[in-house]
Parts: structure tokens; sequence; C-alpha cells
């Protein structure tokens, strides 16, 4: 068994781990802190949670590609109370899918059990806050931002490149006393990589797993989904699961998705399978 902490809740990532995703953007289905739309939050963790998934990752920041900056404020205003509100509710991890060092400190008060920043615990006080926290963390690999990354991502050897950068950021965080089994490493699908870079790091997945980290993969309705399918966002559900099976199978243990149901049946019958009993 490999048991992490996650705030008041403990996880086995011998086993997979379902990951759901709660936007609470405005380029959701969410606009602001008012009743329905907490209700809505309240409604999607509840359906993710029956479904099978053990962490919700709240977002109020949209980093899909050329989506635009939001202030703290807002951050805030549309993060907390959703953290609070699951939280006093619910007995399930939830995961602070944010890179501000303010949202992670008032996040874990809330009760958040993970810190998982898509820049790497880079901005400026992220790394002390998360530190202070004594929560686990999720690093992701990005090139660029995400103004701009999928405008020429651009490698001479894609694997080394983010494989380096996630060593050098969880080497920052067991500077500052984190444990390895509290880093989660995540390449980063999508953001400032091409099809080729996602596919290439995809199937090289297990050469993160030997650093002795656990491995956090999304590429749920992504565009390299999209792609190789030539599917609409809408239609790319059986062709994530593709993608996700062959993480499970490199050895990727937690997954962030948009459909539950599914990942939770795959997930299972891979794991079953895995374990012959
Ligand atoms: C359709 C739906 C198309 C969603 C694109 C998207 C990751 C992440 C995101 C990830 C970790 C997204 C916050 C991008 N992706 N965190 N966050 N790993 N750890 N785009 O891959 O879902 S947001």
């Amino acid at each position: 068994m490999a048991v992490t902490i996650f705030g008041d809740k403990s996880l086995d990532l011998s086993r997979p781990q379902i990951m759901g995703i709660l936007n609470v953007t405005p380029d959701s289905f969410f606009d602001g802190g008012s009743f329905s739309n907490l209700d809505d939050a309240l409604f999607q963790t509840q359906k993710m949670l029956s479904e099978g998934a053990s962490i919700i990752d709240v977002g109020g920041e949209s980093t899909r590609p050329g989506a635009s900056a939001v202030s703290l404020e807002e951050e805030m205003n549309r993060v907390i109370p959703v953290v609070a509100a699951i939280k006093s509710r619910f007995d399930v991890v939830v995961s602070l899918d944010t890179s501000s060092a303010q949202i992670m400190t008032e996040g874990a008060k809330q009760g958040a059990g993970l810190i998982n920043d898509v820049r790497a615990l880079t901005r400026d006080g992220a790394l002390d806050a998360a530190i202070a926290t004594g929560l686990p963390v999720c690093l992701m690999h990005m090139q660029g931002n995400p103004e701009s990354m999928q405008a020429n991502p651009n490698y001479s050897a894609v694997y080394n490149e983010v494989l380096s950068f996630l060593l050098e950021r969880a080497k920052a965080c067991q500077a500052l006393g984190m444990k390895s089994e509290q880093i989660l490493l995540d390449p980063g699908i999508g953001f400032g990589k091409t099809l080729e870079h996602n596919l290439e790091l995809l199937n090289n997945l297990d050469q993160i797993l030997s650093h002795g980290f656990e491995v956090l993969i999304g590429a749920s309705r992504k565009s390299m989904i999209g792609q190789v399918l030539n599917a609409e966002v809408q239609d790319r559900v059986f062709g994530t699961l593709g993608a996700h099976a062959a993480a499970f199978a490199k050895g990727a243990s937690i997954f962030r998705v948009h459909d539950v149901k599914p990942h939770y049946d795959m997930l299972e019958l891979m794991y079953r399978i895995k374990r012959e009993k």
C-alpha cells in the first residue's frame, strides 16, 4: 500500500484514483459566487463522488490555450467559497487548481488536501506558501504561458526537457522539507506541446515513475484527442479513455477527468487485471 495523506484524508496510490474536474470559471458554467452557481458546483461534486471520484479539482483560472488572466480577487471569490462548501458537506479530497500563493494559503485553511499547480510553484511566494500548508503538491510542466503556449511549441528533446524541469522543481520542494511521497509529477498534456510531443510523453511516462514520484495525468477531452480522432470536444470521451488506459499501463496513479463514470469502470478493470484478484 502506498498511502498518501491529503490533508484530513488518505488515499492509496497503489490503486488508480480519479480526480474529477470542477471548473468555476465563467467560460464553463460558472460566473461568480451566487447561490445557484454554488449549488451547481455542489451538484457536480455529488455526481462525481457517486461515480467514483476521490478528489475534486477546483479551479477558478482558465488555463485553456489562449485564455486570459484572472485577477487574484476574482480567483479568490470563485474558488474559496466552493472549497469551503464542498468540505462542509462531503468527505472528499479537494484539490486547489491554482498558481497563487494566497489561494493556496486560504484554500488550505478551508480544508483543501492537495495543491495542483500548472506552473509548478514558480510564481512569487507559491513555493513557500505550498510548503507552509504541509499539503502534497502536483507539479506540472508547461512551456510558455496559457496566452501563447500553443503558438510554437519547441523542444530539442521533449521527454528530457520535461523530466529535467519536473525533477528540478521536485528538488526545490524537497530542499524545503517536502517528502517525495508528497510530490506528484505531471508532464502537462497540451501545455505548450504538439500532438507528437504529447504522444511521446505519454509513451514514456514510465520513465518519470522510475524517479520515485507518483504521476498524475490529465488528457481529458484535450485537443490531442481531437487531433487523433478528428472529434469535437463533446466526442472525445472514448479517446480520452484510451489515452488514460495507456497512462495507467505506464504507471500513472491519478487521472484528472471530466467523465468520471467511464473512467471508474475502465480503471477498475485495468486494476483488477493487474492485481489478478
Ligand atoms: C477540453 C477540456 C479541452 C479541457 C482542454 C481542456 C491539467 C491541469 C488543466 C493537467 C494538471 C484543460 C488544471 C486544461 N490541465 N492540472 N489543469 N494536469 N495537474 N483543458 O493536465 O483541462 S486545465
